[in-house]
């Protein structure tokens, strides 16, 4: 094709794009039960898009990974298979160490101050993710991470051969450092992995413990606080920029509304989830200060790991949130 025919046959296409031809219907792929908070804000997002386009863009979601598993979904949305989809960011730190900017140890703990980090931070995974193809729309994070076992656990000591779930490569790395044996399993599965002694143990929220009844089980739940892990909305790139204005507008207005409204139902599924947890018959405390003092210095040792693989942008994180709080 000459220069001309190319750009001709773009603008064509762009032209084509821009003026929305019929009505539109794009599955959401969501990887965690349809009863929990991040599900039920998606739910709302997509009825929000729907009535605020007047059904011209209808966007219906699959929780639970019934359309593509958790693993699968970034991969589905990258290249178009889904046009929008919702991912645990932080499952994908391997592609590029930013993308667990939300999983380092004990650097943020609560709600608030998770909230300041990803001010710092959220720009700059944007902008990773619009180098795989994908348009951030917004996030949601989880309640604190706390540890599960099924046995007692005083200190790391009791931790060694235990078989670990993990989500992530935060997860899998603190699993190696206190000497467990991590496997890779979405929160989908867990349940099936705990009756099957496939793993007897995990990091994660009251939340995901609750969803998934791991009470039938695991007995103890310990209180660490170690990160609030997120979960990112975001929309294939192509299919953004085949938007026209209006359609956008309507999006980032309902983004708006889910971000503020998860972040609330975040909190308040935090207590709730741990009291259900104490209620289906398991132990809920903080985690000895023993058990504590190590896992601080393996969040030190993790911290270092990751500012050494995040480089400049990773350290300009840390410093900027540092100096803002
Ligand atoms: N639940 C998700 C990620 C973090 C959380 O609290 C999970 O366990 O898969």
């Amino acid at each position: 094709m000459t220069k001309l025919v190319q750009l001709a046959a773009g603008t064509a296409l762009a032209t084509a794009m821009a003026v929305p031809a019929m009505a539109e219907t794009w599955d959401m792929p969501m990887a965690y039960a349809a009863s929990n908070f991040h599900s039920e804000v998606g739910a709302n997002f997509g009825a929000c898009v729907t009535e605020g386009t007047g059904g011209e863009l209808e966007i219906v979601t699959h929780p639970s990974g019934s359309l593509f598993s958790g693993n699968e979904i970034k991969r589905a949305v990258q290249t178009g298979q889904a046009n929008i989809g919702e991912r645990l960011i932080s499952a994908h730190q391997n592609e590029n160490p930013l993308y667990g900017v939300d999983s380092i140890p004990f650097l943020v703990s609560s709600f608030d101050e998770h909230e300041k980090l990803w001010e710092v931070a959220g720009p700059k995974v944007a902008e990773v993710l619009e180098e795989d193809n994908l348009h951030y729309l917004y996030s949601v994070p989880w309640p604190p991470q706390g540890l599960y076992f099924r046995d007692p656990v005083e200190s790391v000591e009791d931790m060694k051969g235990v078989k670990f779930r993990s989500y992530s490569t935060a997860t899998a790395r603190l699993a190696e450092l206190t000497g467990m044996l991590p496997v890779q399993i979405e929160a989908a599965e867990i349940s099936q992995a705990f009756a099957t002694g496939v793993a007897d143990s995990m990091i994660s929220s009251g939340s995901t413990g609750y969803d998934r009844k791991v009470w039938e089980h695991l007995n103890h739940f310990y209180v660490v606080d170690a990160w609030l892990p997120r979960n990112v909305v975001f929309v294939n790139k192509d299919a953004w920029d085949g938007l026209d204005d209006a359609t956008k507008a309507v999006l980032n207005d309902c983004a708006a509304t889910a971000k503020t409204e998860g972040l609330q139902r975040s909190k308040d599924y935090t207590d709730f989830t741990l009291d259900g947890l104490r209620e289906g018959g398991m132990t809920v405390e903080p985690a000895s200060d023993t058990l504590m003092g190590q896992l601080k210095e393996i969040g030190a040792t993790m911290t270092d790991e990751w500012l050494e693989t995040a480089g400049e942008d990773g350290k300009a994180i840390v410093d900027a949130y540092k100096a803002a709080n």
